[in-house]
């Protein structure tokens, strides 16, 4: 299962009670006041983390919370304070106050991005918290309460024997919604020479450029792709697939990485098979190194681009592909000769207004 949106509930920990107690010692027959103060609750940190690509452990774990503060003790013991809850969560994880998150709301005020409108799930607006964009970079989510006061602190020269003490304050707490970045709606699979760079730059309206996404190590390549109506869609190019990416060779891993974070997957090939290649193997390969990453991954809709039909072998090649792949949406392109372009537009177009996620995000 593959988790990139999940709405939890989180709760810092409540501090700690303060005591009421008075000394007790041999030869001092009305010791004073000594109850000590409860100890602070524990915070719900969140942390950006590189080693993780969703946020599958919250769907396990929707409610977070942190550990309360122990209650103060008699000879002005402080309670020990409650620990805190490091929640781990993918480099590139946004955060928003969802509804109900009234206890967080200086959270928002605590904000390092700026209040965005964003329709999120049933349309209502969000405020952006935090984007976790570094690797160990941590954010405290829902501050702990503090630990109440012992009646050592009550004492005066009217009361000497005080029987009052505080509560501990209530940790912060509050709905949040959590959201992987995403790179684009489509990112392109293939091996090198397929013809990936060159078909980004005839398909999509705009020059691709190399895309500033903090997250990642590689340079995605993004365009856009405009459809009649208004309607546009992201498409990139991810440098850095080779075989055995699946056990982490080379940029291999980090290219898997970057593909979960692209809604459709299109994988291309060299279907002429130049330089020897055979476009069923690859086509197979390169299924099987998604699976192998992420078999959620490989569960995203997918499609196939047939590129160098202007070669010879091509067109019996795709009868192949389409026969060991037949249900498979194959596109025919030539990206050289800028054939076969509309027909990948309209494709893409087609799984994207399907998808109610990339509509939700106003595309
Ligand atoms: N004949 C032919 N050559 C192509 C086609 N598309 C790309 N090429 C060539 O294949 C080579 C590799 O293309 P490139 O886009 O850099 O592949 P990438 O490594 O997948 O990005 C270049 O020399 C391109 O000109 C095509 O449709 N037909
Ligand atoms: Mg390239």
């Amino acid at each position: 299962m593959f988790v990139d949106r999940i709405k939890v509930f989180v709760q810092a920990g409540k501090g700690g009670r303060g005591c009421v107690s008075f000394r007790r010692e041999k030869f001092v027959p009305k010791g004073g006041p000594d109850g000590g103060d409860g100890g602070r609750g524990g915070d719900v940190i969140l942390l950006g983390d590189r080693h993780v690509d969703n946020l599958t452990n919250l769907f396990y774990e929707p409610i977070v919370r942190a550990k309360n503060g122990v209650h103060g003790k008699g000879k002005k013991m402080t309670g020990s304070a409650g620990a805190d809850k490091v929640v781990k969560v993918p480099v590139g994880t946004v955060v928003y106050a969802a509804e109900g998150a009234e206890r967080s709301t200086f959270n928002a005020q605590r904000s390092t991005s700026s209040v965005e409108q964003l329709a999120i799930g049933n349309r209502q607006s969000a405020i952006s918290i935090v984007d976790l964009i570094r690797d160990g970079q941590k954010f405290v989510l829902c501050r702990g309460g503090a630990g109440g006061k012992g009646n050592v602190h009550f004492k005066s020269s009217r009361n000497r024997a005080p029987r009052q003490y505080t509560e501990g304050e209530e940790g912060e707490e509050g709905y949040f919604l959590l959201e992987l970045r995403t790179i684009a709606d489509a990112g392109l699979v293939g091996y090198p020479n397929a013809g990936k760079s060159t078909l980004l730059r005839k398909v999509s309206a705009a020059r691709p450029k190399v895309a500033a996404y903090p997250f990642t190590t590689l340079h995605p390549i993004v365009g856009v792709i405009e459809f009649p109506g208004y309607r546009r869609a992201t498409i990139a190019d991810i440098p850095g697939l080779i075989e055995g990416a699946h056990r982490g060779l080379g940029l291999g891993h980090e290219f898997l990485r970057h593909i979960t974070r692209c809604r459709i997957l299109v994988f291309v090939i060299d279907v002429a098979g130049s330089e020897g290649r055979n476009p069923v193997e690859d086509l197979r390969n390169l299924r099987r190194e998604i699976d192998l990453y992420d078999p959620a991954l490989s569960s995203r809709p997918w499609l196939v681009v047939a590129n160098k039909m202007d070669l010879p072998y091509a067109k019996k090649n795709l009868e192949a592909v389409q026969e060991r792949f037949p249900k498979t949406k194959i596109i025919p392109t030539s990206a050289a000769k800028g054939e076969g372009m509309d027909a990948l537009k309209e494709a893409l177009a087609a799984r994207i207004t399907n998808d109610k996620d990339i509509v939700s995000r106003g595309i």
